[in-house]
């Protein structure tokens, strides 16, 4: 069992650690003035090579799966495992701590034990998972739906920009696609999940805590539009005659503004890409295709949204005179966090002195994925400004401090 005493974590000691991984990570990248860290690129490499290191020194033992998710385990006296993860991909110009701060909060979590010698009554897994921003693949969370035993074989033959498949860059990796399957956790072994992740709101800085217990992981639907006018020379088609599909994308961009405005916070959606195809100042787009991301805590709404919102997109292309297709290209339902296991951090972060407010994530997370394994919960960290998918992303040395403490003592009061 291993010695009775064990040192209290020491949040600050902990926080300033956090910081110079978080910052030694935060380096890794594909450009040299901001971060960029695709799913099996080389930096993705260098980026997991870096945490197996440090897992080593935590005294983990360390293996990695076809998918590149890199496992620091700590055993435990029975079979059952928590496994505590997170991303190690980023949007492009990212912040450092989106995904990271779980990796490393769950790293120092764990060698909390394993250099006092405790083997828990069951064991603990770190996951550092490659692909949550789903910015290289058109579908994401390939590596945590692996972990979770629900990997669809299709996906090894989606592509990225420039034509390579994931089973290509999966080899390139210097792994096989074929051992994707030995990837999975059997139900029986996987207890559940923690993620611990920056807020990427302001709700915890309002509310000046530095944790915060998820309630759920809000549900999403992409809708990928594409309106088909007729291009023309911008300097002779009479506005009266034309048929333009970039004032029809413009229209929805509004549309979807407004929409959800109405909702007064029940629903957002967001119209973050937008494609022109031969694009020209001197010529009214004929083309133009863009991405609708819509979520809400609740489905219900969610759905009626998006239906309101498909018909009224239909209308103003009708009295745009334009063709218009729509494709749910991504359809989540709301995943909800384990109520027990809210309870435990709920405790964990009043043990820390913190007030244990509860959340709803309107960001997605691998949570998502291993939710189809086992239960799940996730743990927040308060975020200067609300601020993420940013690099001016920022959460408190002490902060993170606090959430390993956290972590550490829901871990000592678990029972699986
Ligand atoms: O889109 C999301 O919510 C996540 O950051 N991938
Ligand atoms: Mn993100
Ligand atoms: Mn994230």
């Amino acid at each position: 069992m291993g010695p009775a005493f064990m040192p209290a974590p020491d949040a600050a000691v902990l926080g300033e650690r956090a910081d110079l991984m978080i910052r030694t990570l935060g380096a890794i990248s594909a450009e040299p003035n901001r971060l960029v860290r695709g799913f099996l690129t080389p930096e993705h490499r260098a980026a997991a090579d870096l945490i197996g290191q440090w897992m080593r020194t935590a005294q983990l033992e360390v293996s990695e799966d076809a998918l590149g998710t890199v496992r620091g385990h700590w055993p435990g006296t029975g079979s059952k495992r928590l496994l505590i993860g997170s991303h190690i991909d980023t949007v492009i110009e990212a912040g450092m701590f989106d995904g990271p701060l779980g990796v490393i909060v769950g790293i120092l979590a764990a060698e909390h034990f394993a250099k006092a010698g405790r083997n828990l009554p069951f064991g603990l897994d770190v996951l550092a998972f490659g692909d949550e921003e789903g910015s290289r693949f058109a579908k994401t969370l390939s590596s945590s739906l692996a972990v979770a035993g629900q990997f669809d074989a299709e996906r090894l033959e989606l592509t990225d920009a420039i034509g390579v498949t994931l089973r290509q860059a999966i080899t390139t990796f210097g792994r096989n696609p074929d051992d994707v399957a030995a990837a999975a956790y059997g139900r029986d072994t996987a207890a559940a999940y923690v993620e611990v992740h920056i807020e990427q709101g302001p709700v915890l800085e309002h509310r000046s805590q530095a944790l915060g217990v998820v309630t759920a992981i809000a549900g999403q639907t992409y809708i990928n539009v594409e309106f088909l006018g007729e291009a023309g020379h911008a300097g002779t088609v009479p506005m009266l005659l034309r048929r333009d599909a970039l004032a029809g994308a413009a229209e929805t961009t509004l549309l979807a503004e407004k929409m959800a405005r109405d909702t007064q916070g029940e629903v957002v959606a967001t119209v973050g890409m937008l494609r022109i195809p031969n694009a020209a100042a001197n010529v009214v787009p004929g083309n133009v295709a863009l991405i609708v991301d819509i979520r809400s805590g609740s489905d219900e709404a969610r759905r009626k949204f998006v239906d309101t919102f498909k018909a009224e997109i239909r209308a103003l292309a009708d009295r745009r005179h334009l063709g218009v297709t729509m494709t749910d290209t991504r359809n989540v339902a709301t995943t909800p966090c384990d109520p027990a296991l809210q309870d435990g951090l709920a405790e964990a972060i009043r043990a820390t002195g913190g007030e244990a407010i509860r959340l709803v994530s309107g960001a997605g997370h691998d949570g998502m994925a291993m939710a189809k394994l086992c239960p799940i919960a996730m743990l927040f960290v308060r975020c200067r400004g609300g601020i993420s998918h940013n690099p001016a992303e920022y959460a408190s040395p002490l902060d993170m401090g606090l959430a390993v403490a956290a972590l550490i003592r829901f871990i000592e009061n678990a029972k699986f």
